[in-house]
């Protein structure tokens, strides 16, 4: 058990206990994190928040440039996703992002509407949102391709549906909802689609430009209400870093609250948090600039063509395959032979870090991940399963 100290100890011993101790921890230029859908941030970004870690978006009184850096960056953000006007916030995560859009379509739809129909795929912060907000979460089977099956949702959809809820890069095979669809059904039930991009939002503009053939997405389609969109995944921002978009002002208002006493004067919070980190926005904002469109298309194309070597090589070993082709940077390893949880055993013995879904396990190809690291991982991969074969 530790205990706070009477006498504080000096800097160089604190130093040196933190870095030994931290050593536990995996680093991602050691090329085995294969598993998670955080990078190592942009230095450029680091360096931003480290100098302006006092700022709080909570006061925008107090911190009225650091609140326009939010507006901006939520306009460039709206720009990347075909609506600069878009309103929102930099917030803590994806899991925040989508409570506040729940959170905005239950409170901008009437009494009677307190259902959200989402995919089975859809991420946990949905259920945990939807407790949050003593909403009934129905969730929609997937189709053969693993995307919300569609005729399903429709007949899902009433009278008491306040959100739809659609997937542009699932949590474990990344793949892309029926969105367009979706949102005509949106329309013309008049019922918000949220879209949680988290993952894709960074990433299926790019593919598209870069002429791979990706579903649209975002709010080109018109029942698209809001989008999750998070900077501290393939956005290569420092944690924490999510962000939320709303096509219009009204929809984020639905959750304002009046704050009359602050520093800075009275504001309307639409955002969860109170005190939340200017240095993070601020930090989004700077590396947006830095990188522009060009510097995030070709840290995509990068991890997309490394992704595409590593799903032809998984599909070559026998034993194993793909539990579908990849859409994003992510891919899905299943085995009719063999135990993906022993298939998973044995690589995380090695050293692998990698995330185990029921069924199949999940790679993650960021930006911080070099060929010589999926030769590694596929090399291991080979003998693992060839190991679990023999048996
Ligand atoms: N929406 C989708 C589609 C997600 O995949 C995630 C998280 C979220 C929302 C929630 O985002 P936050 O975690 O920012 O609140 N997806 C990752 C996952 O479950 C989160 C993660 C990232 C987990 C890195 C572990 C890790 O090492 O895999």
């Amino acid at each position: 058990m530790d205990e706070l100290q009477e006498k504080g100890s000096p800097k160089s011993v604190i130093l040196k206990e933190l870095k030994n101790r931290l050593q536990k921890d995996l680093t991602y230029n050691s090329g085995k994190n294969l598993g998670s859908m955080c990078a190592y941030p942009h230095p450029f970004a680091k360096q931003i928040y480290a100098e302006f870690i006092e700022k709080n978006l909570g006061d925008p009184g107090l911190f009225p440039a650091t609140a326009e850096f939010e507006k901006e960056v939520v306009q460039m953000i709206g720009s990347l996703l075909s609506h600069p006007e878009a309103v929102g916030h930099i917030v803590s995560g994806g899991t925040e992002a989508n409570i506040l859009a729940m959170w905005a379509a239950r409170n901008q739809g009437n009494k009677e509407r307190h259902e959200i129909v989402a995919p089975e795929s859809v991420h946990l912060s949905i259920e945990k949102s939807a407790d949050l907000l003593n909403l009934r979460l129905i969730k929609v089977k997937l189709d053969d391709s693993f995307r919300m099956n569609l005729e399903e949702a429709k007949r899902k959809i009433s009278a008491k549906t306040c959100a739809i809820i659609g997937v542009a890069g699932t949590t474990g095979l990344g793949v892309v909802d029926p969105i367009a669809e979706l949102s005509e059904v949106a329309v013309s039930n008049n019922i918000p689609l949220h879209v949680d991009a988290a993952f894709g939002g960074f990433v299926l503009t790019f593919l598209k430009e870069l002429g791979f053939n990706v579903p649209d997405f975002d709010f080109q389609l018109q029942g698209v209400s809001s989008i999750t969109v998070d900077p501290h995944k393939m956005g290569l921002a420092p944690i924490p870093a999510g962000g939320i978009v709303f096509r219009n002002p009204t929809t984020m208002k639905a959750v304002a609250k009046r704050v009359t006493y602050l520093a800075g004067g009275e504001t309307d919070q639409t955002t969860l948090l109170g005190t939340r980190p200017g240095a993070s926005c601020i930090a989004v904002w700077a590396l947006l600039k830095h990188l522009g469109r060009d510097g995030y298309r070709s840290r995509v194309k990068r991890c997309m063509d490394l992704t595409i070597e590593l799903a032809d090589e998984i599909e070559k070993i026998e034993g194993i395959g793909l539990v579908a082709r990849p859409t994003l940077n992510m891919a899905g390893i299943e085995s009719r032979e063999v135990k993906v949880e022993a298939l998973a055993g044995e690589l995380r013995k090695r050293g692998w870090a990698i995330a185990l879904f029921p069924g199949y396990i999940r790679i993650v190809v960021m930006p911080h991940t070099r060929f010589g690291h999926i030769e590694d991982f596929v090399k291991d991969l080979k003998n693992t399963v060839k190991k679990l074969r023999g048996r």
